[in-house]
């Protein structure tokens, strides 16, 4: 054999027993390490990484490193990034069918929004992601939301006057704090820390969680449960990483996807007990509104005008509220 004849053969033989190249997955995370959401993408990364014997290696990037949240679900969408775990709330400038999940008081309760999600109303919505560039592998909890703010604790809408509340990026929540009738103003996550520190709003709303890992708290200490939105979350990923994946490695993926989402759900429930906990003792005044359904009744002119403009989804709206 000459010396490249005997070369050639090496190569072809090393082509033969290498194993094929890792996909390297680019995960994108708002949250830090220790938050629920956190634990269980990277609970999902070890199990696809594990089963998939590394032709798959996700890796999740944390405290939104990768971009604020709008832009992650466009650079998902456009598989610039391979999987997230997204909030339902900006998702719908894109995916108007989820503008649904974002109309206050939707929900009864966080049970009913998993058996909603779980179940075929979910499929609907796993649809319209599809159609966007995004295969939605399962549904977190998100606890529901409620309003806080630097100055005092709102009992009634009428205390909501004249303030100023950051909402996530979706025209919904505007409207929203406008019928209570503050003033809202969309933001990125990652400023409102500063801004409430400095008075350029007066408050947010979110979660127990999110305030205590955020440290809202610390600059925005009355915490007024209004619970007016629940709002699910998705374990995504993109279609263009997704259709690359031969079916059993779909399979795997879609597995450790559900696996995530149980896990995330327990840990949800534990931590927001925990969150609730360290900010009372940090200084935080939380407060039970005195009529909910005030807040709720405000809400009417939001359902319709939404409904105005979207009369194919109003039977979407009428299926979830039918649901026990
Ligand atoms: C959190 C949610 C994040 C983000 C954030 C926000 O509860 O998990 O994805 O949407 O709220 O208010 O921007």
């Amino acid at each position: 054999m000459t010396f490249t004849r005997f070369a050639l053969s090496c190569a072809l033989a090393a082509l033969v027993t290498a194993p094929a190249m890792a996909d390297q997955w680019r995960g994108w995370n708002i949250h830090p390490e220790d938050y629920p959401n956190s634990i269980a993408l990277e609970g999902f990364a070890k199990e696809v990484a594990e089963k998939t014997a590394g032709r798959i290696e996700p890796q999740v990037y944390h405290n939104a490193v990768l971009g604020d949240q709008p832009d992650a679900i466009e650079q998902t969408r456009n598989g610039g990034l391979d999987f997230a775990n997204f909030n339902m709330g900006p998702m719908g400038q894109i995916v108007p069918a989820t503008n649904v999940l974002s109309l206050p008081f939707i929900f009864k309760n966080v049970d009913q929004m998993h058996t909603v999600m779980d179940g075929e109303i979910g499929q609907r919505f796993s649809d319209a992601l599809a159609e966007e560039g995004l295969v939605a592998l399962s549904w977190f909890d998100s606890g529901s939301r409620s309003f806080y703010n630097t100055k005092k604790p709102i009992e009634t809408p009428a205390d909501v006057a004249g303030m100023k509340f950051r909402v996530m990026n979706n025209d919904l929540y505007v409207q929203m704090v406008d019928k209570l009738g503050g003033n809202a103003t969309p933001m990125a996550y990652g400023e409102v820390y500063q801004s409430l520190k400095t008075g350029v709003i007066d408050g947010a709303e979110n979660n127990y969680p999110s305030y205590d890992s955020s440290n809202h708290f610390e600059v925005a200490p009355y915490y007024s449960i209004t619970n007016h939105l629940i709002i699910p979350e998705c374990l995504c990923v993109s279609t263009a990483s997704w259709e690359k994946l031969s079916d059993e490695d779909k399979a795997i993926v879609k597995e450790a996807a559900v696996n995530a989402a149980e896990e995330q759900r327990s840990l949800w429930a534990e931590r927001e007990m925990k969150s609730r906990e360290k900010v009372e003792a940090a200084g935080s005044k939380i407060n039970e509104v005195k009529d909910p359904q005030a807040f709720q009744d405000a809400m009417g002119p939001v359902y319709e005008t939404f409904i105005k403009a979207n009369p194919d989804l109003e039977s979407l709206i009428k299926d979830i509220q039918a649901t026990m």
